[in-house]
């Protein structure tokens, strides 16, 4: 089931652009996903769509821990 409401991760791991990149790239894919938005500064992860559980899977395949 996904759903269209955003959703905000806090990802302590995410230092730099890199990272922003990276997240992106690995959770922008998902199916159902229609934004995703990196906040270096705040290290937090917003998704908009998709689902909770892909979304965590994603953000640590890409090698960082959703807190
Ligand atoms: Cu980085």
């Amino acid at each position: 089931m996904t759903t269209t409401a955003a959703r905000t991760y806090s990802v302590p791991g995410i230092s730099c652009e890199h990272c922003v990149k990276a997240i992106t790239d690995s959770v922008r894919p998902l199916e159902g996903v229609t934004a995703v938005e990196v906040d270096l500064g705040a290290k937090t992860v917003t998704v908009t769509g998709g689902e909770d559980a892909a979304t965590v899977a994603a953000i640590d395949e890409a090698g960082y821990d959703v807190a």
